[in-house]
């Protein structure tokens, strides 16, 4: 088990350190060395520091010269990485059941504590002199004996992070409550030992006791300074990400108190959490909107067998796991299902997940649904099954297993794999899901989610009839296409189709086109704001249909890359707020209904330019005020001399050509998944900003007034 945890971390952050050359940090230490480790070897000969210790630090160097690998970067992330490891190290000793109570503390000199009233880790020595706290700080993946069961069951490792901290740290204070004192060990750039009474710093292994306490009173506390050779200088902890981090850990710890201070600020109150009911809290603070049940809890222990190799032969051991389940269903139309194993979140499910999904659709089409009037015309056709998204409509869950040494999988190892989960989940689940609609549920809860979910089927059937009649009617005339769309000749990966905005823009851009690989789509009405809207509300908005339509490629869980009709999605906007209003609109409407356009690149923005002007027969093009500043410096021309254009209809057709169509010379802007979610957020707001709804809007600005940037402002 020792090597799983950190090999998963190391992967979920190499990924990141992509953006962050961990060059970076290396050219700040050229040599990758550590010349103070070296230099207090020598000085300290006499002392118990000896040749294998100079090795052990040259082992943290290793974490030194790549950082990005071990946390993600030397940006903000990197610095938060730290302060979670500390923190989970803490957390995993409380989840373990010792101890219930942690404070975490963002000091103003940049350096972080965090204690907690754990058992403190070991401070015997051992045969080397040396102690498991020394060790912990020291050595990399050091965690004790792992696969004992010992330290398996709670989150992950004790102390695998901490000698990543003390590697990335100028400092570490580490201190101890046990066998009534407090004891210290301090690691100066990363070399264990203690401060004399002279402030003299003297490398030793030997614990400094600092004073004695009751025999009772047991902890750990360690404070920290990020290294800022390392670290970017912008690089800051944001106290909402901390508070954010502390809040999920208090859900997955029931009982656990957490303290938060932020003494970077003056004045600003300690916050504490809480959460007695663990994940059915989770859950209760993760649903929005009015709720359709209870928070129902499931919980049970089991057993399963797995084979593992036990020095190096193939052995069969038998694992005890626990499962608990929090769920509810609200009114609205999203799912959400975070889950965990141990205190660790997958972020991207695996078999524990699939375990649920499963035990929920078994349940609901074979208990819930059975007889549900609503269905019966479509059982006749055989159509009455709810799929898992009729289900999971409204869904709010956490599904969290605990047990030892969890296989992780996938690329960023954030996805469980141990097989034996899913059915043990999906056994769980399905006895208490079963229990709680023959009678543990409240009977009025029961019948609202049976009629949810029959109506979700009934919506979704009624939309796929509804999609392919349009289908049908629409094939009398061309293709199956809509008839505002001029198709290209050839289809295929070099193919485009440019959605444009309004019918000023569009008669240039036919015009303007190559129109044996460029397809235009002009938008009319208005997109429906998927972000908002149901199934059938999207299929029902002709815009959205006639680009679904054109894309070809289907929607939802539907959609097949496969089948699109394009290789680039090309979405053309003016540069104005009503522009970036419809761009967001078509990209929430992507996001949510065709996402693999989006996973696979496929989709753009197209930029046009915000002016342009012409000397000497030469055009040129500026993107904003900057760009127009300095061309017009280049080219020695003042800048009244500028056309300005208020949109992609202003343009005529060689201006459009040049600009967002030909290939060599036009700017195109990659959306990827975040824009997508951006936008759905920004979507949400325009609405209210745009709407016709002139209450919410009034409340809106008064809320936010504080918000506004005055210099800004357009008046
Ligand atoms: C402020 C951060 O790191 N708390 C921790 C413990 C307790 C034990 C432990 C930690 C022992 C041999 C590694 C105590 N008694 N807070 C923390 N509390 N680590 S980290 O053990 C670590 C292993 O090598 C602990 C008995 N067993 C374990």
């Amino acid at each position: 088990m020792a090597t799983k945890k950190p090999a998963a971390k190391k992967a979920a952050t190499a990924k990141k350190a992509v953006k962050k050359p961990a060059a970076k940090a290396a050219a700040k230490k050229p040599t990758g060395k550590t010349p103070t480790a070296k230099k207090q070897a020598k000085r300290s000969s006499s002392d118990d520091y000896d040749q294998s210790k100079i090795q052990i630090l040259e082992g943290l160097d290793a974490v030194r010269k790549r950082p990005g690998m071990y946390v993600g970067g030397t940006g903000p992330e990197g610095l938060h990485h730290l302060v979670w490891e500390i923190v989970d190290n803490a957390v995993d000793e409380a989840a373990g059941g010792f101890g219930s109570n942690i404070d975490v503390t963002l000091h103003k000199d940049g350096s972080i504590e965090v204690s907690d009233d754990g058992r403190g880790i070991p401070t015997g020595r051992k045969s080397d002199g040396r102690t498991a706290l020394e060790v912990v700080f020291t050595e990399l993946h050091a965690g004790g004996k792992f696969g004992s069961g010992a330290y398996s069951a709670s989150g992950g490792l004790h102390g695998v992070g901490a000698s990543v901290v003390n590697a990335l740290s100028s400092k570490v204070v580490a201190e101890v409550d046990r066998d009534g004192a407090t004891w210290r060990l301090v690691f100066l750039e990363r070399v264990p030992g203690n401060y004399l009474s002279s402030g003299k710093f003297k490398p030793t292994s030997k614990l400094a006791k600092v004073r004695s306490i009751p025999a009772s009173r047991t902890g750990t506390t360690v404070r920290f300074w990020p290294d800022r050779q390392i670290f970017d200088d912008e690089a800051q902890i944001d106290y909402e990400q901390v508070r954010d981090h502390v809040a999920r850990v208090c859900f997955l710890v029931p009982g656990l108190h957490l303290k938060l201070h932020d003494k970077r600020t003056p004045g600003k109150k300690a916050e504490e959490f809480v959460a007695a009911g663990g994940l059915a809290d989770y859950v209760d603070y993760l649903s929005i909107g009015e709720t359709v049940t209870d928070v129902v809890t499931i919980h049970a222990e089991a057993t399963f067998e797995e084979r593992v190799p036990v020095d190096g032969t193939m052995a069969t051991v038998t694992r005890p796991c626990a499962i608990d389940i929090a769920s509810r269903w609200v009114k609205g139309y999203d799912t959400k299902i975070v889950s965990f194993v141990n205190t660790i979140p997958t972020s991207d499910g695996g078999t524990h997940v699939a375990g649920f999904e499963r035990a929920l659709s078994k349940i609901a089409n074979d208990e819930l649904l059975t007889d549900t009037k609503k269905l019966k015309k479509l059982a006749k056709q055989g159509n009455d099954r709810a799929t898992p998204s009729d289900i999971q409509e409204g869904l709010v869950a956490a599904v969290k297993v605990t047990f030892p040494e969890p296989q992780f999988k996938g690329q960023t190892k954030q996805e469980l794999g141990t097989p034996a989960i899913q059915n043990l989940v999906y056994e769980t689940v399905k006895l208490g899901f079963a229990d709680w609609i023959a009678g543990g549920g409240k009977r009025s809860q029961v019948n609202a989610l049976r009629d949810k979910i029959a109506h979700a089927v009934l919506t979704r059937v009624a939309a796929k009839q509804q999609l392919e009649n349009r289908r049908k009617a629409a094939s009398l005339t061309s293709a199956g296409m809509p008839d505002k769309l001029a198709d290209c000749r050839l289809h295929g990966p070099d193919s485009e189709l440019l959605i444009v905005e309004g019918n000023s823009a569009a008669g240039p851009a036919k015009a303007g086109r190559d129109a044996e690989t460029m397809a235009v789509l002009p938008l009319r009405g208005k997109v429906v704001n998927a972000g908002k809207a149901s199934l059938k509300q999207v299929i029902e908005n002709t815009e959205a249909q006639a680009l679904i339509t054109a894309i070809g490629g289907g929607s939802g869980k539907d959609f097949d890359l496969a089948n699109c009709r394009y290789g680039r999605i090309i979405i053309l906007c003016d540069a104005d707020v009503d522009g970036s209003h419809i761009r967001c609109l078509l990209l929430t409407l992507i996001y949510h209904h065709m996402r693999p356009l989006l996973e696979a690149g496929m989709v753009y923005a197209a930029q046009p330019p915000l002016f342009a002007t012409k000397q000497r027969g030469q055009l040129y093009y500026a993107y904003d005020e900057a760009q127009r500043a300095t061309i017009s410096t280049e080219i020695n021309i003042g800048l009244d001399r500028w056309k300005r254009f208020k949109g992609l209809g202003e343009m005529n057709v060689d201006e459009l050509a040049e600009t967002t169509l030909n290939r060599e010379t036009r700017i195109l802007k990659r959306m990827t998944m975040d824009d997508g979610r951006q936008a759905t957020q920004a979507a949400e707001l325009f609405g209210v900003l745009m709407g016709s709804d002139v209450a919410t809007r009034k409340d809106y600005i008064i809320t936010n007034s504080h918000l506004v940037d005055r210099d800004r402002l357009d008046i």
